[in-house]
């Protein structure tokens, strides 16, 4: 790690650190909230690394005082949770409940009295199981259905979130959950999955017509990128580091920012892209949501590959627990990189995710000291101070995660947090990046700016 301090941002910087519902709340069934497609799949023998689910969690359903006072402890200006689409509809269509909209309500007038601005995702994943069963985001009612959804958490909480993002990730909806399998729903359809993407962007779009309607804003959408690099130096590794560049980076941003579709390495059936609906996915967006974990290191397949490209580990790079190579340079390439790509279309970015997982373990006096994840988090903030001073609007900063937490198909086996959470008690301590990332937001504004 460098010695030097970590680098000054501008006045006004947003610094928070973010969360998703089905991977803190637990609660699983409190207040007539509706069974996800999480909550089936993890169920289903064989599909999480350790057998576990997310019924529990980190017990945040039971615990958001605490873990609001640890917000405010930690001197961050934002925090970014998602609301769980089958707590405000358990059966993914229909009047809101009551009853779950008011934990949020709560949530969002607590991060307030503690200074803290809201910041909304609307859909990390957790699909209502009905929905699924009726098609999942397959079918292209589900768009209109997510809409409803926006409509009903907007007219609650419209007066008081700060920012307001509609999905989470659709690239890992479509390719874990509808491609490959890995994650909920498990389907593994492959490039037959290109319906799921494209009816994520129409309820996107149409999500923010609700939103707007009930004005509530910024609205923005929240994909991950990972910067391609060609592992090979032959003419079919280049062609198949841009395919894959064009479903990973592409395929959600160029229609977002009206672009339309990139060429893609699939197959679209006539029918599902219908006349008008480009228009609604690129409605004008406020924010930028990036998510950045690592690079992805692609070359040419095999013979008789399904995939036009084969993914491949990069040599070189210390590597997370969660074996993903940290490459902090990556962050800048990527965001000068957007900005090449989409000039005066790209609205401000604000880097909604960034983290590593390690396995912190509690010393013998109870401390949680983590070395690895301050490097980490110190590295990655110079390559944005970087992108900055390149002259890319970057308006924010959110740490992944604040705490420990139920890490999908790994299941507990992955600790991303800056606060240990022991999964038999829910105890939370702050690690030693807990203080050092205090430091950091909490730092005066240079005199001058
Ligand atoms: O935990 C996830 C989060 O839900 C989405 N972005 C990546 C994180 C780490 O894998």
């Amino acid at each position: 790690m460098s010695t030097e301090p970590p680098p000054e941002f501008p006045p006004g910087f947003r610094w928070g650190v973010a969360t998703s519902a089905y991977q803190i709340e637990g609660g699983a069934t409190a207040a007539g909230r509706g069974t996800s497609i999480w909550d089936t799949f993890a169920r289903t023998p064989g599909r999480i690394a350790d057998g576990s689910t997310g019924e529990v969690a980190c017990d945040h359903w039971h615990r958001h005082r605490e873990d609001v006072a640890l917000l405010a402890g930690l001197g961050v200006s934002a925090y970014r949770f998602s609301v769980a689409w089958p707590r405000v509809q358990p059966g993914g269509t229909g009047p809101a409940n009551a009853a779950g909209l008011d934990f949020y309500d709560r949530l969002v007038d607590d991060l307030a009295a503690a200074g803290v601005d809201p910041v909304a995702t609307l859909y990390h994943w957790d699909l209502p199981q009905p929905l699924e069963d009726a098609g999942g985001w397959l079918a292209r009612d589900t768009a209109a259905r997510f809409a409803e959804y926006a409509d009903l958490v907007a007219a609650r909480l419209g007066d008081r979130v700060r920012l307001w993002i509609t999905l989470n990730e659709p690239f890992v909806q479509l390719s874990l959950g509808y491609g490959t399998g890995e994650h909920a729903p498990g389907r593994a359809l492959l490039f037959d999955a290109f319906p799921v993407a494209h009816h994520q962007l129409l309820g996107h779009g149409l999500a923010v017509a609700a939103l707007r309607a009930r004005s509530a804003a910024p609205v923005a959408l929240t994909n991950n990128y990972s910067p391609v690099r060609v592992a090979g130096d032959g003419g079919a590794d280049r062609a198949a580091a841009d395919a894959y560049d064009a479903l990973h980076n592409r395929l959600f941003t160029d229609p977002l920012l009206g672009l339309g579709y990139p060429r893609l390495p699939m197959a679209v059936e006539p029918g599902t892209v219908r006349d008008g609906d480009l228009a609604v996915i690129a409605a004008p967006i406020d924010v930028l949501g990036v998510n950045y974990y690592n690079p992805t290191g692609v070359r040419a397949p095999e013979a008789g590959s399904p995939l036009p490209f084969e993914l491949v580990e990069l040599p070189g790079h210390p590597r997370t627990a969660s074996g993903w190579p940290v490459a902090p340079d990556g962050l800048r390439e990527l965001l000068t990189g957007l900005r090449a790509r989409y000039g005066e279309r790209l609205p401000p970015i604000q880097v909604t995710e960034n983290g590593c997982a390690y396995d912190d373990v509690p010393d013998a006096d109870g401390r949680v000291h983590d070395p690895q994840r301050i490097a980490y988090l110190d590295g990655h903030l110079r390559a944005l101070r970087a992108a900055l001073d390149d002259g890319v609007a970057v308006t924010g900063y959110f740490a992944w995660s604040l705490l420990d937490n139920w890490e999908w198909a790994e299941g507990f086996t992955r600790r991303f947090g800056l606060v240990h959470v022991d999964f038999a008690t829910g105890a939370r301590t702050p690690k030693s990046s807990y203080s050092w990332f205090r430091g950091v937001v909490t730092r005066p504004t240079p005199a001058g700016e």
